[in-house]
C-alpha cells in the first residue's frame, strides 16, 4: 500500500465543513465599572469569559509544578534531539521552572487558539506533487503578535479587576504578570495539559477531544494565587498509533517522543543549513513544515475551523504551484511574507526547501527550466539543493521514496 494511501484512503481525517462563525460577545459578560469582584474564584470564572470574548476557544489554569516534565525535558535533549535548536537547552531551568522565568509566578493561565483555515484542500495538495504543501498554521498571518497582542490585554483587564479585590483576599497590589507565545522558554504543552486544555498525545502534540490539535497555544503567567482547573482530559490516544506510522521521516523514536532532527517541519523551518540527503524524496512537496501527524489524527475530526480572518491563507498559499514561488525574487519574497512565520527561513531557505519539492515534482520543461534558471544563485546552499533536483529529473521513470525508516528499529 503507498504511502499516500495509507494516508489519505484509509481513515484519514478530513476536518469538519463548518463555515466559519464569528463568536457572539455576550455584553452581560462584560464587567460593568461599578461592579466589583469579590473572590479569586469570581475572576477565575472572569478570566475564562473575558478569553472567549477575546476569541480565545478555551482558556484554564494551573499553577506551576512542572517537576516530571523538567526530567523528561533533560533526557529529551540529552539525546541531541533537538539538533541546532540550541536555545531550547538555554536559560537554566526556567523552561521547566516558571517563577524563575518570571519571580513570584504562582499561577499559569493557558489558552488556545484554533488555526485550521476552511477549504484549503490540503489533502488533494499534498498529493499532487506539483503543488507546493505550506503547513496550515504558517497560510495566514503570523500568530505571535496577534496572540501576544490580545493576551497582554487579558493580563491588563485581570490586573485591572485583581487590584480591586477586598484586601483580606488579596494583601499586596503589586501584581506581576507577563504573556508569552511560544518564544520565551516556557513548556506550552505540559502546562496546557495540565491547565485542562488537552492531553499530550503520541505525536507530541497536545489534542483535545472536543477540537482535535490545529490550534495555538498561549499562556499568562501570573502572581496571583487563582484556583487551579483539573484536567478531565485523559489521554484518549488508547492503541491508536497512526500519527507514529504515518510520519514520512520516521520522527518519533518511540511514543510521545520526537527526534526533531527528522521531522520535515524542522528541516524546512529551523534548519538554516543543507537538507540531509536522506530526508529530501521523503519530503515530497512539503516545502513549509509538515502536518501529516495531524492531518492523520482521528480526534481530528472534531476540529473546527478558525474564526480568524487573519489565519486565512494569503497569495493563495493553499493552492500555488511550486514552480511560481520558486519564481518570486528576495524582493516578492519579502513583500509576500509580511507579517507571516515563513519570512523568517529568509528567500534563501525558501529556495532550498522549493528545490527539494522540484526534485519531487513531475518532470516537466517548466520544473526543469525553474531549476535551471537558478543553478547560478549566489548561495552555495541554494545551488547544491538545485543540482540534486536536477540530478532527480535526470530519470523521470525513477519512484521517489515516501517514506524512510530511521537506521535504528524502533517501535511505535
Ligand atoms: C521546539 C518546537 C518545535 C520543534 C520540536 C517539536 C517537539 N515535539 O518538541 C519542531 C521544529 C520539530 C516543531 C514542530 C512543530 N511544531 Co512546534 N514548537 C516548539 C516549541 C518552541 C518548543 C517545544 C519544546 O519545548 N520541545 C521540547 C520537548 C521535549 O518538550 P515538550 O514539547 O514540552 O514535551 C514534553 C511533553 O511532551 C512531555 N510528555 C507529556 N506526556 C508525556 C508522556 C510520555 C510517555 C513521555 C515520554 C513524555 C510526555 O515530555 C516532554 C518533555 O517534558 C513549542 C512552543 C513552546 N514554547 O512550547 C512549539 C509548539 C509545540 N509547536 C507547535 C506546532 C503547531 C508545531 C507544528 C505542528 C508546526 C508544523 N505544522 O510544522 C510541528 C509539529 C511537529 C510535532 N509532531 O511536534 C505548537 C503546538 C500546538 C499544539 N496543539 O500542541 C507549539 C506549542 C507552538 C504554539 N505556541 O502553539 N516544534
Ligand atoms: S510534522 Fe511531519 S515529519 Fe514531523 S513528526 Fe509530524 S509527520 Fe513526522
Ligand atoms: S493519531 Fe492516534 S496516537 Fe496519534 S495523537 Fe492522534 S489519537 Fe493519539
Amino acid at each position: 500500500m503507498g504511502f499516500l494511501h495509507e494516508l489519505y484512503g484509509n481513515g484519514a481525517v478530513q476536518p469538519t465543513n463548518k463555515t466559519r462563525q464569528h463568536m457572539p460577545k455576550s455584553e452581560h459578560t462584560q464587567q460593568r465599572p461599578h461592579e466589583t469582584i469579590q473572590t479569586l474564584d469570581e475572576l477565575a470564572r472572569l478570566i475564562k469569559i473575558w478569553g472567549q470574548e477575546m476569541g480565545f476557544q478555551q482558556v484554564g489554569i494551573t499553577d506551576t509544578d512542572l517537576s516530571s516534565e523538567e526530567t523528561q525535558l533533560k533526557e529529551w535533549l540529552k539525546k541531541g534531539y533537538q539538533g541546532d535548536m540550541n536555545w531550547l537547552a538555554e536559560h537554566g531551568n526556567k523552561r521547566s521552572r516558571p517563577n524563575e522565568l518570571l519571580p513570584d509566578t504562582q499561577r499559569v493561565i493557558s489558552v488556545r487558539l484554533d488555526y485550521l483555515p476552511a477549504d484549503t484542500d490540503q489533502i488533494k495538495i499534498l498529493k499532487s506533487s506539483e503543488h507546493a504543501f505550506v503547513s496550515r498554521y504558517a497560510l495566514g498571518r503570523d500568530y505571535h503578535k496577534l496572540m501576544r497582542k490580545r493576551l497582554s490585554q487579558l493580563a491588563q483587564r485581570i490586573e485591572t479587576a485583581a487590584k480591586k479585590l477586598p484586601e483580606e483576599i488579596l494583601s499586596t497590589s503589586n501584581i506581576t504578570q507577563r504573556a508569552f507565545v511560544d518564544s520565551a522558554p516556557v513548556m506550552e504543552r505540559p502546562l496546557a495539559a495540565k491547565a485542562g486544555l488537552g492531553w499530550v498525545g503520541k505525536h507530541t502534540l497536545l489534542l483535545n477531544s472536543e477540537a482535535g490539535s490545529w490550534f495555538f497555544l498561549g499562556e499568562i503567567y501570573t502572581s496571583l494565587p487563582l484556583p487551579i482547573d483539573k484536567n478531565d482530559q485523559e489521554n484518549q490516544c488508547g492503541d491508536c498509533q497512526a500519527c507514529l506510522k504515518v510520519c514520512p521521516t520516521d520522527a518519533f523514536p518511540r511514543p510521545y517522543e520526537l527526534d526533531a532532527r527528522r521531522c520535515i517541519s524542522y528541516l524546512t523551518i529551523e534548519n538554516k543549513g543543507v537538507i540531509p540527503v536522506e530526508f529530501r524524496e521523503a519530503m515530497g512537496n512539503r516545502v513549509f513544515g509538515c502536518d501529516d501527524c495531524q492531518a492523520i489524527c482521528p480526534w481530528n475530526k472534531f476540529a473546527q475551523f478558525s474564526q480568524e480572518d487573519d489565519f486565512q491563507p494569503r497569495h493563495s498559499l493553499d493552492r500555488v504551484k511550486l514552480v511560481e514561488l520558486f519564481k518570486w525574487n528576495e524582493a516578492q519574497f519579502l513583500k509576500n511574507t509580511e507579517g507571516s512565520a515563513i519570512r523568517r527561513i529568509g528567500h534563501e531557505g525558501w529556495l532550498r526547501n522549493l528545490a527539494v519539492g522540484l526534485g519531487n515534482a513531475p518532470t516537466t520543461n517548466a520544473t526543469i527550466s525553474a531549476l535551471e534558471d537558478k543553478l547560478n544563485h549566489p548561495s552555495a546552499l541554494v545551488q547544491e539543493h538545485v543540482q540534486w533536483a536536477l540530478k532527480q529529473h535526470e530519470n523521470p521513470n525513477r519512484r521517489r521514496k515516501r517514506k524512510i525508516k530511521a537506521p535504528t528499529h524502533h517501535s511505535g
